[in-house]
Parts: C-alpha cells; sequence; structure tokens
C-alpha cells in the first residue's frame, strides 16, 4: 500500500473519523489521496486556524483523534496559535503538513513558503506537540507513524507528521499495532487502595474533575467511581460541560471567586479534594478565594497521581479507574450531599434592553424546549454566560483563552457529533474567524450561532473602560448571514431574543446568526466576579466606570 493510504487507515484505526483541511501545491498530491481513496472524508475550511480549531473540537467531542492536514509554511505556520491551544488543553489533534520532497529540498534554490530553513517548521512544532515524525524514509514511515499515533492518545497532545510530497505514493509496509506503554500493576494498586482509604477517612471528601476525564472517554467511570463512593462532584472551569448526562451528584463548575460561592467553599475547604484529570491551571485555580494546598489534595494527571508528599510516575488516568472501580464493588454508607442549585431559565419577551444573563436565560428555556445542544464557546464574555447556561457539553479555550476559537470549533463539533451546535461568540472574536461560517452549506450543517455584541473588545475594556482602542464598530453582522448561506436576525430586546431563539430551534438547515445588541457595560455575574477576584490576585487595578 502506499504511505498516504496507509497513513490514512492508520488514521482510521486511531479513531479518527474525518479530516479538516486546506490544500497547497505541497499537500495536493496526499489531498488527492484523500479524496479519490474516501478513507476518511474531508472537509476544508478558509482560514488554518479555522482548520485547527475545528478539527480540535472534533478530538474533544469524540474523545478520540481530530485530524488537520495543512500545506507547508503558509499553511502549517499559519495554524500554529491553534494547535498550541490544542496542547495546553490537552486535545489530541494529529497535524499532517505536506512538504517539499527530497529533490527540490537538496536544490540550490530557496523555496516558496520556506521560513528560516527548511527544518524550522518541524522545530517551531517540536514546542507545540507531543511527538513528530518526517515520513521521509519508506522502510521506517509506517513505525513512525504508529509510533506518533500512540503518544497522540496516551499523552492526549497534538503530534506533528510531515509528508513530502514526493513520498505521498510511494510503497510502505503495514503500520505495527504497538502495545500500550506498560503500566506496573502493583504500583496501580497500591495507588488505588491508597487513594481509597484517603477517601474513606475523609470528612467533606470532593471530586473535582478536569478535561482528561473526557479526553480519554472516562465520564461514565467517573460518575460510576462517584456514585459508589457518594462523593459529590463539581468540575473544573476548563472541564465545563464534563459528565453531562452523566448519573451523578454533580454540583456545577469550580471558579474560584468568580462562581458559585458554596461551590468555592466546598472545594477550598474539603479534607480530601480527589482531582481527576484536572489541569493546574490560572483560569482553573487562579481566583481561589484561598489558596488550594496541592500538597493535600489527590491530584491525577498528566500519567502521574500525586500524594501530597509522594506520587506514582507513569500511571495513566484509565489505569487508575478501571482499578477503583474493581475495587470499589460495593456500595459506601451514604453521606448527606450538598443541594444543588437551579439555572436561571424564564427569558422575559419584554422590551428590555439585553444583559449576558437573559441570553443564559434564553438558551435554558431553547433547551427545556427543543432538546439540549453541543455548545462551542469563544473566550469573552459568552464564556463566563456559559456558566449559567444547563450543564451540556461544551468545548471552549477555557485556559489558552484564544479568540477565534467559538464558529469553526462549533462547525468541528457539528461535523463531528451529528448534532446541531451551538455556538457563542463576541463580536472581537467573531471578527476574527466568523466567515467560516460561509462553509456551513457546503459542509452541510446549520449551527446556531449567538453573537454577544457589545461594539467592544469587553474583557479588556472592563478592566480599562476608558480607553478607545477597546472599542470596535459594528459590521451589520446579521446582514451578512444571508449572503453566506445562512439567516440572521439582529435584536436588541429580551422579547426579540426570544423570539430570534425560537425562530433559529425551529429553523434547520442553514446556520443562524442571533446578532445580539449588548451595552458594553452589561456584563455577565461571573464576569463580574472574575475581573474583581482577578485585580485583587494580580494587583491590576480595575479602573472606574465613573
Ligand atoms: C487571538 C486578548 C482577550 S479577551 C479580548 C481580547 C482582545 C476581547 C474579546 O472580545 P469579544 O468578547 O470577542 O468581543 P467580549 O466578551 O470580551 O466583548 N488575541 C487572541 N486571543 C486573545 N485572547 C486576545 C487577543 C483578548
Amino acid at each position: 500500500m502506499t504511505l498516504a493510504e496507509t497513513l490514512l487507515h492508520a488514521l482510521r484505526d486511531h479513531g479518527a473519523t474525518e479530516i479538516f483541511g486546506i490544500p497547497g501545491d505541497f499537500a495536493l498530491p496526499f489531498f488527492k489521496v484523500i479524496e479519490e481513496s474516501a478513507i476518511l472524508p474531508c472537509h476544508t475550511l478558509s482560514h488554518e486556524p479555522g482548520v485547527g480549531f475545528a478539527a480540535d473540537a472534533a478530538a474533544r467531542y469524540r474523545s478520540d483523534l481530530g485530524v488537520a492536514v495543512i500545506t507547508y509554511g503558509a499553511g502549517a505556520l499559519n495554524m500554529v496559535n491553534a494547535v498550541a491551544c490544542a496542547y495546553s488543553e490537552k486535545s489530541s489533534l494529529v497535524v499532517i503538513s505536506g512538504a517539499p520532497g527530497a529533490a527540490e529540498s537538496g536544490s540550490e534554490l530557496l523555496l516558496h513558503h520556506q521560513a528560516k530553513s527548511l527544518g524550522s517548521q518541524f522545530r517551531v512544532y517540536q514546542e507545540i506537540t507531543c511527538d513528530q515524525a518526517i515520513l521521509d524514509n519508506p522502510h521506517t514511515a509506517a513505525r513512525e507513524i504508529a509510533r506518533v499515533l500512540r503518544s497522540c492518545r496516551e499523552e492526549s497532545r497534538p503530534v506533528y507528521l510531515e509528508l513530502p510530497r514526493d513520498m505521498v505514493n510511494v510503497e510502505v509496509g503495514a503500520v505495527p499495532k504497538l502495545p500500550p506503554t506498560a503500566v506496573d500493576g502493583e504500583a496501580l494498586a497500591a495507588c488505588a487502595g491508597e487513594l481509597l482509604t484517603r477517601v474513606a477517612g475523609a470528612r467533606r471528601p470532593l471530586l473535582l474533575a478536569g478535561v482528561e476525564v473526557r479526553r480519554y472517554g472516562l465520564e461514565e467511570e467517573v460518575a460510576t467511581l462517584a456514585r459508589r463512593l457518594h462523593l459529590p462532584v463539581v468540575t473544573s472551569f476548563m472541564g465545563r460541560g464534563l459528565l453531562a448526562g452523566q448519573e451523578c451528584h454533580l454540583l456545577g463548575s469550580y471558579i474560584g471567586l468568580a462562581g458559585d460561592p458554596e461551590i468555592c467553599a466546598l472545594v477550598e475547604e474539603s479534607d480530601c479534594l480527589l482531582m481527576l484529570g484536572v489541569i493546574v491551571c490560572d483560569s482553573n485555580f487562579g481566583v481561589s478565594a484561598r489558596q488550594i494546598d496541592m500538597r493535600r489534595v489527590i491530584h491525577a494527571a498528566d500519567r502521574c497521581v500525586k500524594f501530597g508528599f509522594h506520587h506514582y510516575p507513569e500511571l495513566p488516568l484509565e489505569g487508575l479507574m478501571e482499578a477503583l472501580l474493581a475495587k470499589t464493588a460495593t456500595v459506601e454508607p451514604e453521606r448527606s450531599m450538598p443541594e444543588t442549585r437551579p439555572y436561571p431559565r424564564h427569558l422575559a419577551a419584554d422590551d428590555a434592553p439585553i444583559a449576558p444573563i437573559d441570553i443564559a436565560r434564553g438558551v435554558n428555556d431553547l433547551f427545556a424546549a427543543h432538546g439540549p445542544l453541543p455548545i462551542a464557546a469563544d473566550i469573552g464574555d459568552c464564556l463566563f454566560t456559559a456558566m449559567d447556561i444547563d450543564h451540556i457539553e461544551l468545548v471552549a479555550p477555557g485556559y489558552y483563552a484564544t479568540m477565534g476559537f467559538g464558529v469553526p470549533a462549533g462547525m468541528g463539533l457539528q461535523v463531528a457529533s451529528g448534532r446541531r451546535a451551538l455556538i457563542l461568540v463576541g463580536d472581537g472574536a467573531f471578527q476574527m474567524t466568523g466567515w467560516e461560517l460561509g462553509n456551513c452549506r457546503r459542509l452541510g450543517i446549520d449551527p446556531i450561532v449567538l453573537l454577544f455584541n457589545n461594539q467592544a473588545w469587553g474583557m479588556l475594556k472592563t478592566f480599562q473602560p476608558h480607553n478607545r482602542y477597546n472599542l470596535l464598530d459594528s459590521w451589520g453582522y446579521a446582514e451578512t448571514a444571508a449572503p453566506l448561506g445562512g439567516h440572521g436576525a439582529h435584536v436588541t430586546t429580551r422579547g426579540q431574543l426570544a423570539a430570534a431563539l425560537d425562530h433559529a430551534a425551529r429553523s434547520r438547515g442553514r446556520f443562524q446568526l442571533v446578532e445580539i445588541a449588548l451595552s458594553v457595560e452589561a456584563i455577565s455575574p461571573t464576569l463580574q466576579r472574575f475581573v474583581q477576584a482577578q485585580s485583587r490576585h494580580t494587583g491590576m487595578a480595575v479602573e472606574s466606570n465613573s
């Protein structure tokens, strides 16, 4: 079999179900095989950041490989930010870049798309992927593919494969089936035993679930463990949407001082905080009321389980969950569980201007009437507003915090899930990647897009209310929807918002863009608390609005 076909079969065998991409001359031979072999469907977008975000979202949704295929230099380097986001947030994204062939690489001429040297791109990608290979040797290519794809799955981080264009149709051997990296069974059993003893001896144990739980497809296992141990559960900020639809006592998401004060107290005062798959970053823990002493928590992440002053290296979360479930078949005595809070609903259909919390109410009403939709959110107040939306599957760059994620990620989400996606995006972020919506018709998808138009980089303006550089023009977004193949509505009152949401939910077949006029002063309760807490922590003063 040729290298290109071998690679496509290996991607499929490792769990990929589609490719997102943009061709270029160095990638054209591979694209030809992708289309003609039909091993995996291929969806093209308009701009490489969108390709990266869409493939990342597909990986996050399916807990499996997402694939982005781009051309050398101008394509691959244009996607660096999206891959860095996937690296930080542990998304299993496979980047395949076309590249010059051996003969042209050895020529005296500088090649188009070349940066400093022909190897520059590889070195850039070494910084933002966990494993890499240049497939320029037919004798080793199949083995390298096997190793790199295993790393992608096991580490749940992006990987990089460079495919020189003269290698595409070269015959190669079969991709070997590599066994998973060996795990010490005794260490696993000892670790699981120690963990259960700690939980059993605690008065206020709590399970804090992070993104790895989804990345490794362990939501059911984690919910089962929580039920068996009668542990209340919260997700991290990044892990918002985890465990949606699972049966466990899920209280909501921990956002420190920016979130629900009761959840904040439960997490920070727990005498046994069991953190499963949580990334220890500032957006998860930066605005805590009191510093969580990581030496007093049990923390399983990055294939390592840490207990205060000692740790078990090389224990993957899947193995740990299996060992814990094997030891917890019997039901422990019940603990009393904290109360869960309802999310706001019943949007008043009146003439009042719209605040972000109204959007949360409207979405919750929409879910109640028409069923829930998986959500893709950008960074900005739209993501904070999502904290008041029902706990539904969500993809968002909660830690890396890149703008431009929401629209293409929502499109990738719908392609990967086959379910209509709900996209939450600010006007600043929409200006970056909103044009990708023009590809919905070709892709056969019809997401609902809620555009939070406050005519500003609002998050920044919250910190600096007086500076003009944080202000944006209004581009008439709703009117651009029809020529792009969708339907647009511009709403300024709560009544109009309620009607537009209902119309969007009932209208299938083309994307629905609801442009929501917001005053820049109107921010979500979570952002309000976040800004206050953040300024206290960083010493960055919030300038007064008066
Ligand atoms: C790729 C820095 C963080 S938040 C923000 C900026 C510019 C404003 C977002 O404006 P938007 O939403 O989308 O209108 P809202 O709710 O704040 O009004 N470049 C990139 N990513 C980031 N995070 C920035 C700049 C930033």
